[in-house]
């Protein structure tokens, strides 16, 4: 294994010594932080995404993945903000007013970071207003909401309308958490929905491809 699967692996594993590391050997090496993250971090967190879909791995193993991914990054972000580069997609998210689970919602956020996506987090009990603000100073391609409770469902409709009616007709509105269905998606205007944080991936970039 060359020193970028290493990083992959390190990544996977969550080993986070390892990732830190292997991520300066290879800025030794002159690899590009971009190739860094797209060749070896991002290939790392799909599989993660991947197992804990198909359920072979769970919170605590995603939680320590993330976090390896978080020391690799440590090193990489600054050199991606001094050399102007950007993440492709930015994306706003937080838990729905009222609502202060945010377990979930942190993994989404780890897994769209994973995936080279900018991520604002607005945290937890996010009033409509407050998510139309960050839409306003963000400009983001996507808009995650989250939920755990049924009582705070109906925050997830005020909140599509409030950004909706803020004249944001373009911004993608991914929604989830355990209460939440496709159907209820479809039922408040939002344009998808995602069951848990590996599948949050693909539902954002199908959503972002159209
Ligand atoms: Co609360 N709680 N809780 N709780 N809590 C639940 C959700 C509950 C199901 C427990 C139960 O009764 N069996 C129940 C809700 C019932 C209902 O509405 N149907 C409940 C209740 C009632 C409450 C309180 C009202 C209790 C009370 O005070 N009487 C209260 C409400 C507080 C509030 O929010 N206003 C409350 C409080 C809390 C704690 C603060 C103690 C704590 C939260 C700590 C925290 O988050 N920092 C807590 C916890 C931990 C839970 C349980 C036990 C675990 C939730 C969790 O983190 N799961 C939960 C019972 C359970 O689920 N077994 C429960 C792990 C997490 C990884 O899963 O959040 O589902 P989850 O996220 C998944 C997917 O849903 C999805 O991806 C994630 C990863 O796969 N997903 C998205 C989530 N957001 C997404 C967004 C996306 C896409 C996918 O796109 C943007």
């Amino acid at each position: 294994m060359n020193e970028k699967e290493l990083l992959t692996k390190a990544v996977e594993n969550g080993n986070r010594n390892d990732a830190q590391c292997l991520t300066r050997v290879l800025l030794e090496q002159g690899l590009a932080p971009l190739e860094i993250v797209e060749q070896a971090l991002m290939p790392a967190m799909a599989v993660v995404g991947e197992k804990f879909k198909t359920g072979e791995i769970f919170v605590p193993e995603m939680l320590i993945a993330a976090r390896a991914m978080k020391e690799a990054m440590v090193l990489l972000e600054p050199l991606m903000t001094k050399a102007g580069i950007k993440p492709k997609y930015t994306a706003v998210i937080g838990t729905v007013q009222g609502d202060l689970h945010d377990i979930g919602k942190n993994l989404v956020a780890m897994m769209w970071k994973g995936a080279n996506f900018g991520v604002v987090d607005l945290g937890v009990n996010v009033p409509p207003d407050r998510f139309v603000a960050a839409v306003k100073e963000h400009n983001p391609h996507l808009i995650g909401l989250s939920a755990l409770l049924t009582t705070t469902m109906p925050a997830m409709r005020t909140t599509v309308a409030a950004v909706r009616q803020a004249g944001f007709t373009s911004v993608k509105i991914l929604i989830g958490g355990a209460p939440i269905s496709e159907e209820f998606a479809r039922e408040i205007g939002a344009d998808g929905y995602s069951p848990d944080a590996g599948s949050a991936v693909d539902g954002a970039k199908k959503l972002l491809a159209n």
